[in-house]
């Protein structure tokens, strides 16, 4: 059976670094995965795409076609994907491989917050899914812009209703300690409240805290991995994390 996995996050914060990453860590393991690049916006990769989006929809040529400025022609591409998606779909379906790794669009908004997005995943075969959402370490170490991203990630989830791992990614860019803080806000929200407290005043004191409650009385829980793609930390975490969604705890390749 395969599994499919998405990776998504705001722009810069890892993906298809991590992407590379884990598929390299699991061909290791002798895992048969493939990786799909679903950003038709992306100028270099580091990965070699098994299918690549670039391949269905030119971001330059709808510039040149339409005369779209750079984001109106991400805005055109992510819409069109949706109209090639039975192609991608079934050149998927002939990789035949047990986990195929999905690197979304650089902007998340295309890919989360627009039509196509949930559509595109919703006909994305019809194998078991989930989606990986990245918390960037440093953006993360200031509480305020933590639960930012845990909002932004729960409306992800409302977005795609399927399981969804949340991963702090280029956690080597910070130290240990930091790393544990940060952890430690996802586990225990008592720990997030003495930081906002610690370290905000005013208004942002007043607005953390209260989307902080909010977040936890919605039943939401959001354990993060630290992961890095640099360092390979965590990735064993991260594996088992999604084994146990996919596989039921199995490996994906026997
Ligand atoms: N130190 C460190 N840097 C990382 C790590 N992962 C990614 N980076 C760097 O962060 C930057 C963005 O990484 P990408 O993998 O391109 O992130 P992305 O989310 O795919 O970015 P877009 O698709 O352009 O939005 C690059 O300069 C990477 O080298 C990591 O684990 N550790
Ligand atoms: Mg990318």
């Amino acid at each position: 059976m395969m599994r499919v996995v998405f990776f998504i996050g705001t722009a810069g914060s890892g993906k298809s670094s991590l992407t590379a990453a884990f598929a390299e860590w699991l061909r290791l393991s002798k895992q048969d995965v493939s990786i799909i690049n679903l950003d038709p916006g992306a100028l270099t990769l580091p990965y070699t795409p098994d299918v690549d989006v670039r391949d269905y929809v030119n971001v330059e040529e709808l510039m040149d076609e339409y005369s779209l400025g750079p984001n109106g022609a991400l805005v055109m591409a992510a819409d069109l994907i949706a109209d090639e998606i039975e192609k991608i779909s079934m050149d998927v379906e002939e990789l035949k491989s047990d986990i195929v790794l999905v690197d979304t669009p650089g902007q998340m908004e295309l890919f989360a917050f627009r039509a196509s997005g949930p559509y595109i995943v919703h006909e994305f075969t019809k194998e078991p899914k989930a989606a990986v959402y990245l918390f960037d370490a440093v953006f993360s170490l200031n509480p305020l812009n933590y639960v930012s991203n845990v909002f932004l990630s729960a409306a992800v989830y409302t977005r795609f209703f399927i399981p969804q791992v949340h991963v702090l990614s280029k956690c080597d860019l910070l130290p240990a300690d930091d790393v544990n803080r940060i952890v430690d806000w996802s586990a225990n929200p008592k720990s997030l409240e003495y930081a906002i407290d610690q370290k905000l005043e005013g208004t942002k004191r007043l607005l953390s805290r209260n989307m902080m409650k909010a977040i936890f009385q919605l039943g939401l829980r959001f354990l993060l991995i630290p992961v890095s793609a640099r360092t390979n930390d965590g990735m064993i975490n991260f594996n088992m994390a999604l084994e146990r969604i996919l596989a039921g705890c199995d490996k994906y390749t026997y």
